[in-house]
Protein backbone atom coordinates (compact mmCIF):
# COMPACT_ATOMS: atom_id res chain seq x y z
CA UNK A 1 0.00 0.00 0.00
CA UNK A 2 1.68 3.47 0.86
CA UNK A 3 5.06 3.45 0.61
CA UNK A 4 6.40 6.87 -0.33
CA UNK A 5 9.35 7.89 1.00
CA UNK A 6 8.81 10.68 4.06
CA UNK A 7 11.49 12.98 4.32
CA UNK A 8 11.72 15.16 7.41
CA UNK A 9 12.66 18.80 7.34
CA UNK A 10 16.31 18.64 7.92
CA UNK A 11 17.96 20.93 10.38
CA UNK A 12 20.94 21.80 8.38
CA UNK A 13 21.21 23.60 5.05
CA UNK A 14 22.22 19.86 3.62
CA UNK A 15 23.74 16.72 5.14
CA UNK A 16 27.17 17.54 3.60
CA UNK A 17 26.93 20.69 6.40
CA UNK A 18 25.71 18.86 9.77
CA UNK A 19 29.03 16.00 8.54
CA UNK A 20 31.08 19.06 8.15
CA UNK A 21 30.12 20.85 11.22
CA UNK A 22 30.16 17.81 13.45
CA UNK A 23 33.93 16.36 11.74
CA UNK A 24 35.09 19.92 12.87
CA UNK A 25 33.79 19.97 16.17
CA UNK A 26 35.04 16.59 17.02
CA UNK A 27 38.34 16.45 15.59
CA UNK A 28 39.00 20.23 17.33
CA UNK A 29 38.28 18.55 20.71
CA UNK A 30 41.17 16.81 23.37
CA UNK A 31 40.17 13.65 22.85
CA UNK A 32 39.50 13.32 18.84
CA UNK A 33 36.01 11.65 18.25
CA UNK A 34 33.45 11.00 14.91
CA UNK A 35 30.13 10.49 15.98
CA UNK A 36 29.80 6.70 14.95
CA UNK A 37 26.09 7.36 12.72
CA UNK A 38 28.38 8.79 10.35
CA UNK A 39 29.37 4.82 9.33
CA UNK A 40 26.52 4.29 7.63
CA UNK A 41 26.03 5.77 4.12
CA UNK A 42 25.06 3.11 1.67
CA UNK A 43 28.58 1.92 1.44
CA UNK A 44 29.21 1.76 5.25
CA UNK A 45 25.39 0.15 5.40
CA UNK A 46 27.01 -2.82 3.25
CA UNK A 47 29.75 -3.38 4.68
CA UNK A 48 27.76 -3.50 8.15
CA UNK A 49 25.46 -6.24 6.86
CA UNK A 50 28.75 -8.03 6.36
CA UNK A 51 29.78 -7.91 9.50
CA UNK A 52 26.61 -9.23 10.88
CA UNK A 53 27.55 -12.56 8.65
CA UNK A 54 31.00 -13.28 10.16
CA UNK A 55 31.70 -15.98 12.68
CA UNK A 56 33.27 -13.54 15.10
CA UNK A 57 30.26 -10.82 15.45
CA UNK A 58 27.87 -12.65 17.51
CA UNK A 59 25.12 -9.81 18.15
CA UNK A 60 23.91 -10.47 15.41
CA UNK A 61 23.15 -14.31 15.24
CA UNK A 62 22.15 -14.13 18.78
CA UNK A 63 19.78 -11.64 18.37
CA UNK A 64 18.45 -13.55 15.27
CA UNK A 65 17.83 -17.02 17.44
CA UNK A 66 16.41 -15.15 20.33
CA UNK A 67 13.61 -13.94 17.54
CA UNK A 68 14.02 -16.74 15.57
CA UNK A 69 12.86 -18.95 18.93
CA UNK A 70 10.79 -16.78 20.95
CA UNK A 71 9.14 -14.56 17.77
CA UNK A 72 5.50 -15.73 19.04
CA UNK A 73 6.08 -14.98 22.77
CA UNK A 74 7.46 -11.49 21.53
CA UNK A 75 4.40 -10.94 19.45
CA UNK A 76 1.92 -12.01 21.88
CA UNK A 77 3.39 -9.18 24.16
CA UNK A 78 3.28 -6.62 21.82
CA UNK A 79 -0.50 -7.28 20.53
CA UNK A 80 -3.09 -7.12 17.34
CA UNK A 81 -3.27 -3.85 15.09
CA UNK A 82 0.01 -2.10 16.32
CA UNK A 83 1.97 0.66 14.45
CA UNK A 84 5.13 -0.42 14.76
CA UNK A 85 8.29 2.10 14.51
CA UNK A 86 11.60 0.47 13.93
CA UNK A 87 15.04 2.70 14.90
CA UNK A 88 17.72 2.05 12.61
CA UNK A 89 16.23 -0.06 10.54
CA UNK A 90 18.90 -0.92 8.04
CA UNK A 91 18.40 -3.75 6.26
CA UNK A 92 15.19 -4.86 8.58
CA UNK A 93 16.37 -8.98 9.05
CA UNK A 94 14.94 -9.04 12.60
CA UNK A 95 11.32 -7.13 11.52
CA UNK A 96 10.93 -9.98 9.26
CA UNK A 97 10.67 -11.92 11.91
CA UNK A 98 8.41 -10.34 13.99
CA UNK A 99 5.93 -9.26 11.08
CA UNK A 100 5.79 -13.30 10.12
CA UNK A 101 3.96 -13.47 13.91
CA UNK A 102 2.04 -9.96 14.26
CA UNK A 103 -1.65 -10.01 14.07
CA UNK A 104 -2.87 -7.32 11.55
CA UNK A 105 -0.58 -4.73 12.12
CA UNK A 106 -1.49 -1.10 10.90
CA UNK A 107 1.66 0.13 9.99
CA UNK A 108 5.15 -0.44 9.97
CA UNK A 109 7.50 2.77 9.97
CA UNK A 110 11.26 1.85 9.08
CA UNK A 111 13.46 4.77 10.20
CA UNK A 112 17.19 5.10 9.02
CA UNK A 113 19.73 7.80 8.47
CA UNK A 114 20.80 5.99 4.96
CA UNK A 115 17.57 7.02 2.48
CA UNK A 116 19.33 4.65 -0.56
CA UNK A 117 19.33 1.35 2.05
CA UNK A 118 16.20 2.65 3.50
CA UNK A 119 14.71 2.59 -0.03
CA UNK A 120 15.53 -0.68 -1.13
CA UNK A 121 14.98 -2.44 1.99
CA UNK A 122 11.19 -0.62 2.40
CA UNK A 123 10.48 -1.96 -1.68
CA UNK A 124 11.89 -5.56 -0.80
CA UNK A 125 9.64 -5.91 2.51
CA UNK A 126 5.80 -3.99 0.57
CA UNK A 127 7.42 -6.69 -1.99
CA UNK A 128 7.30 -9.60 0.04
CA UNK A 129 4.25 -8.71 2.62
CA UNK A 130 2.00 -7.45 0.26
CA UNK A 131 -0.82 -7.18 2.92
CA UNK A 132 1.26 -4.51 4.99
CA UNK A 133 1.30 -0.64 4.96
CA UNK A 134 4.77 0.84 4.99
CA UNK A 135 5.51 3.98 5.32
CA UNK A 136 9.60 4.84 5.33
CA UNK A 137 11.30 7.99 7.22
CA UNK A 138 14.34 9.27 6.29
CA UNK A 139 15.94 10.75 9.58
CA UNK A 140 18.32 10.82 12.55
CA UNK A 141 16.38 9.27 15.27
CA UNK A 142 18.56 11.29 18.14
CA UNK A 143 16.57 14.08 16.38
CA UNK A 144 12.67 14.93 16.33
CA UNK A 145 11.07 13.74 13.36
CA UNK A 146 7.53 13.22 12.56
CA UNK A 147 5.89 9.48 12.69
CA UNK A 148 3.37 9.05 9.69
CA UNK A 149 -0.24 7.62 11.29
CA UNK A 150 -1.64 4.81 9.84
CA UNK A 151 -4.85 4.45 7.95
CA UNK A 152 -6.86 2.77 10.65
CA UNK A 153 -6.13 3.68 14.68
CA UNK A 154 -3.64 0.77 16.05
CA UNK A 155 -3.88 0.06 19.33
CA UNK A 156 -0.82 0.93 20.61
CA UNK A 157 2.62 2.07 19.22
CA UNK A 158 5.63 0.07 19.79
CA UNK A 159 8.87 1.13 19.29
CA UNK A 160 11.54 -1.56 18.11
CA UNK A 161 15.11 -0.55 18.55
CA UNK A 162 17.00 -3.65 18.08
CA UNK A 163 20.61 -4.25 17.05
CA UNK A 164 22.25 -3.13 20.30
CA UNK A 165 22.34 0.01 18.61
CA UNK A 166 21.66 1.49 22.00
CA UNK A 167 25.18 0.60 23.23
CA UNK A 168 26.56 3.18 20.92
CA UNK A 169 25.12 5.73 23.26
CA UNK A 170 27.67 7.12 25.88
CA UNK A 171 25.83 5.77 28.68
CA UNK A 172 24.15 9.21 29.87
CA UNK A 173 23.07 10.01 26.59
CA UNK A 174 21.91 6.82 26.22
CA UNK A 175 19.36 7.41 28.82
CA UNK A 176 18.96 10.73 27.25
CA UNK A 177 17.69 9.23 24.29
CA UNK A 178 15.15 6.98 26.02
CA UNK A 179 13.71 9.22 27.82
CA UNK A 180 13.03 11.30 24.42
CA UNK A 181 11.64 7.76 23.11
CA UNK A 182 8.92 7.37 26.05
CA UNK A 183 7.98 11.41 25.86
CA UNK A 184 7.15 10.97 22.01
CA UNK A 185 5.36 7.87 23.73
CA UNK A 186 1.53 7.17 25.09
CA UNK A 187 0.98 5.68 28.21
CA UNK A 188 0.65 1.64 27.19
CA UNK A 189 2.98 2.04 24.24
CA UNK A 190 5.94 -0.41 24.00
CA UNK A 191 9.49 -0.39 23.35
CA UNK A 192 11.23 -3.53 22.22
CA UNK A 193 14.97 -2.84 22.72
CA UNK A 194 18.12 -5.33 22.07
CA UNK A 195 21.20 -4.73 23.73
CA UNK A 196 24.31 -7.04 24.30
CA UNK A 197 25.26 -7.93 27.39
CA UNK A 198 28.72 -7.91 29.16
CA UNK A 199 30.57 -11.13 28.42
CA UNK A 200 34.47 -12.99 28.39
CA UNK A 201 37.07 -10.08 26.81
CA UNK A 202 38.22 -12.75 24.15
CA UNK A 203 34.45 -13.26 23.02
CA UNK A 204 34.13 -9.63 22.96
CA UNK A 205 37.68 -8.41 21.41
CA UNK A 206 37.07 -11.18 18.42
CA UNK A 207 33.80 -9.82 17.15
CA UNK A 208 35.29 -6.07 17.12
CA UNK A 209 38.59 -7.62 15.52
CA UNK A 210 37.64 -10.19 12.57
CA UNK A 211 40.23 -11.70 10.92
CA UNK A 212 38.98 -10.77 7.35
CA UNK A 213 39.05 -7.68 8.19
CA UNK A 214 35.36 -6.54 7.47
CA UNK A 215 35.08 -4.52 10.86
CA UNK A 216 38.65 -2.51 10.23
CA UNK A 217 37.40 -1.57 6.41
CA UNK A 218 34.02 -0.16 7.98
CA UNK A 219 36.07 1.75 10.55
CA UNK A 220 38.31 3.09 7.32
CA UNK A 221 35.04 3.67 5.65
CA UNK A 222 34.63 7.02 7.36
CA UNK A 223 37.84 7.99 6.53
CA UNK A 224 36.87 7.94 2.64
CA UNK A 225 33.57 9.31 3.47
CA UNK A 226 35.48 12.15 4.74
CA UNK A 227 37.75 12.18 1.60
CA UNK A 228 34.75 11.52 -0.68
CA UNK A 229 32.40 14.01 1.08
CA UNK A 230 34.30 16.83 2.57
CA UNK A 231 37.57 17.30 0.61
CA UNK A 232 39.44 16.03 3.21
CA UNK A 233 42.96 14.31 2.00
CA UNK A 234 43.34 11.85 4.76
CA UNK A 235 46.09 9.51 3.79
CA UNK A 236 43.56 5.88 4.34
CA UNK A 237 46.48 3.77 4.53
CA UNK A 238 48.30 5.48 7.12
CA UNK A 239 45.41 5.10 9.86
CA UNK A 240 44.65 1.76 11.48
CA UNK A 241 41.86 -0.21 13.22
CA UNK A 242 41.91 -0.64 16.76
CA UNK A 243 39.54 -1.80 18.43
CA UNK A 244 39.39 -2.91 22.69
CA UNK A 245 37.00 -3.70 25.28
CA UNK A 246 37.58 -0.73 28.10
CA UNK A 247 36.50 -2.92 31.15
CA UNK A 248 35.89 0.13 33.32
CA UNK A 249 33.54 1.86 31.22
CA UNK A 250 31.86 -1.35 30.01
CA UNK A 251 31.79 -0.68 26.66
CA UNK A 252 34.07 -1.63 23.51
CA UNK A 253 35.75 1.30 21.79
CA UNK A 254 36.90 1.45 18.24
CA UNK A 255 39.60 3.88 16.95
CA UNK A 256 41.43 4.70 14.24
CA UNK A 257 45.21 5.28 14.86
CA UNK A 258 47.43 7.43 12.47
CA UNK A 259 50.89 5.36 11.92
CA UNK A 260 52.67 8.54 11.69
CA UNK A 261 52.90 12.16 12.78
CA UNK A 262 51.03 14.25 9.62
CA UNK A 263 48.41 17.21 9.00
CA UNK A 264 44.96 16.61 7.59
CA UNK A 265 43.13 19.37 5.48
CA UNK A 266 39.60 19.70 5.91
CA UNK A 267 37.91 23.02 4.28
CA UNK A 268 40.53 25.12 5.36
CA UNK A 269 40.99 23.63 8.67
CA UNK A 270 44.27 21.99 9.53
CA UNK A 271 44.38 19.19 11.98
CA UNK A 272 47.74 18.25 13.29
CA UNK A 273 48.14 14.38 14.13
CA UNK A 274 51.11 13.08 16.66
CA UNK A 275 52.51 9.62 15.68
CA UNK A 276 49.50 6.99 17.84
CA UNK A 277 47.13 9.70 17.98
CA UNK A 278 43.62 8.64 17.50
CA UNK A 279 40.13 9.12 16.66
CA UNK A 280 37.44 7.81 19.08
CA UNK A 281 34.90 6.36 16.13
CA UNK A 282 32.29 4.12 18.68
CA UNK A 283 31.45 2.86 21.72
CA UNK A 284 29.51 0.12 22.01
CA UNK A 285 28.48 -0.87 25.27
CA UNK A 286 27.73 -3.77 27.07
CA UNK A 287 25.01 -4.21 29.60
CA UNK A 288 23.67 -6.53 32.38
CA UNK A 289 20.10 -6.94 32.64
CA UNK A 290 19.81 -5.58 35.77
CA UNK A 291 21.96 -2.47 35.17
CA UNK A 292 19.53 -2.11 31.90
CA UNK A 293 16.05 -2.44 33.70
CA UNK A 294 17.83 0.50 35.83
CA UNK A 295 18.26 3.00 33.12
CA UNK A 296 14.83 2.40 31.50
CA UNK A 297 12.98 3.14 35.07
CA UNK A 298 14.86 5.83 35.69
CA UNK A 299 13.06 7.37 32.83
CA UNK A 300 9.33 5.93 32.81
CA UNK A 301 9.50 2.39 31.00
CA UNK A 302 8.45 -0.49 32.98
CA UNK A 303 10.01 -3.52 32.22
CA UNK A 304 7.74 -6.70 31.17
CA UNK A 305 9.77 -9.34 30.08
CA UNK A 306 13.32 -10.33 29.18
CA UNK A 307 14.36 -13.12 26.45
CA UNK A 308 18.32 -13.79 25.86
CA UNK A 309 20.10 -16.54 23.51
CA UNK A 310 21.09 -19.96 25.08
CA UNK A 311 24.71 -18.58 25.78
CA UNK A 312 23.44 -15.28 27.52
CA UNK A 313 25.55 -13.16 24.97
CA UNK A 314 22.28 -11.40 23.80
CA UNK A 315 19.20 -9.27 25.47
CA UNK A 316 15.79 -8.21 23.85
CA UNK A 317 13.61 -6.44 26.87
CA UNK A 318 10.40 -5.49 26.19
CA UNK A 319 9.09 -2.80 28.19
CA UNK A 320 5.87 -0.64 28.29
CA UNK A 321 5.47 3.53 29.19
C1 LIG B 1 25.18 -3.27 15.93
C2 LIG B 1 25.40 -1.06 15.20
C3 LIG B 1 25.40 -1.57 17.45
O1 LIG B 1 28.13 -1.81 18.22
O2 LIG B 1 28.21 -3.86 17.55
C4 LIG B 1 29.73 -3.67 14.47
C5 LIG B 1 28.10 -1.76 15.03
N1 LIG B 1 30.59 -1.78 14.98
N2 LIG B 1 31.06 -3.79 14.42
C6 LIG B 1 27.95 -2.68 17.37
C7 LIG B 1 29.44 -2.40 14.83
C8 LIG B 1 31.58 -2.64 14.71
C9 LIG B 1 27.30 -2.27 16.09
N3 LIG B 1 25.85 -2.01 16.15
Amino acid sequence: MSNSLIENPPLYASPAAEFLDDVLKGLSSASRSIPSKYFYDDIGSTIFDAICELDEYYPARAEIEIMNHYGHEITCRLGPDIRLVEYGSGSSTKTRILLNHLIDPCLYVPVDISIQHLTRTSDALAKDYPMLSVAPVAADFTRPFVVPMSEFEPRRTCIYFPGSTIGNFAQAEAIQLLADIAHRCERGDGLLIGFDLRKDRDVLESAYNDRAGVTAAFNKNLLHRMNSELGANFNTHQFSHHAFFNDAAGRIEMHLVTQREQSVLIADHSFRFDRSETICTEYSHKYSISEFKQMTAQVGWHCKETWTDQRDYFAVMYLER
